[in-house]
């Protein structure tokens, strides 16, 4: 943007501005946004009024609610929020997008901030054995598991991985993420794992959705390493992540800390060099058993550890400190039917951010429905609604780094929001299926 329509716009945030805090982040190049209007045309360009609008700022009110408001945009940011009543009369009149919400919840467009939803196949047949009375180890000695997803993904073409997690994106998508974070880790080589992430790149590059991708190369031993995972580890810092980072392929690196993934020690030597490629890390951590890989990911200053079923309540001061964020996935809780549940009262009193995941993946949490995570959040790990909301944006933002620009409505941040067919806030977690998104706003543009 150019420097005289900035000031335009930082006159209008101030000129403007209501009971929330203006604030003058610089505008970037817009995907996709046609620049056939200046600042000189109009300063809204849409503005939805009579909403319950849901900031989810941490203000005071419960999720930084402001009734009969109305909230404005103008290119991708958001330039005005306030109570309907006092909407400068000119500029909403002149406003060529105007829509009457009719007293339904808006709230941030939704960020799930953990998926590995790019990979071939599906594993429909192994969840059929089990309930035949198949075990987790027979499947895996039959070549099931994550390795018959590995098989899958390194037979399937660029373009078939790409149309089968475009429909699952699709019906994300229609849910109201306007946010999606996207793991490879089914690829376990250089360019297999290249693969993955470029029809992540694609899937960003061509769909109405901002992807964030994470390099999971530390996912599963290949089998062709089979007694060798230090070799392993070896191959993924010393070969596949510089090719990784070289391409600009992944925005994070992630790794899975476990007693049937990596160690520890294994998993530090990888986010060494992630830190050495200025890469943010992340980790799945106590999903299965404490190895303390939380503690360890705390204290490289990890965005965020995820699972933490096992995860002790005496390390939670360390995600405090670290402010790593602690991100909770009920679909792979309900699907392995787990029964311990993460130190919930503890990250609270420790006030650790809490984030909700879909985990989207083929064997533990086949899922592509936000709202039915935000339920499972509420009814398996007995977070309230409000906790589960703010699970899926201003904390899912902050477990990928973008709480300034994403993840709570405010002036400023990316036009990312959502019209629902709900009057509370309460009913996105209470519904259980069904699909109450009415609109979307992504990037200020309607999808
Ligand atoms: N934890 C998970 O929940 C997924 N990966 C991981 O490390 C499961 C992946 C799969 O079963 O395919
Ligand atoms: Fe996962």
């Amino acid at each position: 943007m150019a420097p005289t329509e900035t000031i335009i716009l930082s006159v209008y945030t101030c000129i403007y501005k209501c009971d929330l805090i203006a604030s003058e982040y610089p505008i970037k190049a817009v995907k996709n946004f046609p620049h056939h209007m200046t600042a000189f045309e109009h300063p809204w360009h849409s503005v939805w009024h009579h909403a319950q609008i849901a900031t989810l700022t941490e203000s005071r009110a419960a999720y930084g609610l402001v009734h009969d408001a109305a909230i404005a945009t103008r290119e991708d940011r958001i330039v005005w929020i306030g109570a309907s009543d006092t909407m400068p009369a000119d500029l909403f009149d002149s406003c060529p997008d105007k829509r009457d919400c009719e007293g339904h919840l808006v709230t941030p467009g939704l960020i799930d901030c953990h998926t590995h939803l790019v990979y071939g196949g599906n594993r429909a047949h192994e969840f059929e054995m089990r309930l035949n009375g198949a075990s987790y180890e027979e499947i895996a000695r039959s070549g099931g598991g994550i390795l018959s997803t590995v098989f899958a993904t390194r037979a399937a073409s660029r373009d078939e991985l790409y149309q089968s997690a475009l429909s699952r994106v699709q019906e994300f998508l229609n849910e109201g993420i306007t946010t999606i974070e996207i793991k490879s880790g089914y690829g376990l080589t250089t360019p297999d794992e290249a693969k993955m992430l470029s029809v992540a790149r694609q899937l960003g590059a061509e769909q109405p959705v901002d992807v964030v991708t994470s390099f999971l190369g530390a996912h599963a031993l290949p089998p062709e390493f089979e007694g060798r995972s230090d070799e392993y580890i070896e191959l993924v810092c010393n070969e596949m992540l510089p090719a990784i980072a070289a391409e600009n392929l992944a925005d994070a690196v992630d790794a899975f800390c476990e007693g049937i993934g990596f160690s520890p020690a294994q998993v530090e030597r990888v986010f060494e060099k992630a830190e050495q490629l200025g890469l943010p890390i992340k980790l799945h951590a106590e999903q299965l058993s404490d190895l303390k890989g939380s503690v360890m990911a705390a204290n490289h200053g990890a965005l965020s550890v995820d699972h933490l079923e096992f995860l002790a309540a005496g390390d939670v001061p360390r995600l405090a400190d670290a402010g790593t964020v602690a991100v909770l996935l009920p679909g792979a809780f309900y699907c392995l039917r787990e029964t311990k549940l993460p130190p919930i009262e503890s990250l609270r009193e420790q006030r650790v951010p809490i984030a909700i995941a879909s985990d989207s993946n083929p064997g533990s949490s086949p899922v592509a429905s936000p709202t039915l995570m935000m339920n499972m959040a509420c009814t398996l790990f007995r977070l309230t609604p409000e906790e589960a909301l703010a699970g899926y944006t201003r904390n899912a933002a902050r477990a990928l780094g973008l709480q300034n620009e994403i993840g709570t409505l405010e002036v400023g941040k990316r036009a990312h929001m959502v019209l629902w067919d709900v009057k509370s806030p309460a009913e996105l977690s209470y519904r259980i299926g069904g699909n109450a998104c009415l609109a979307v706003l992504y990037r200020g543009q309607h999808r």
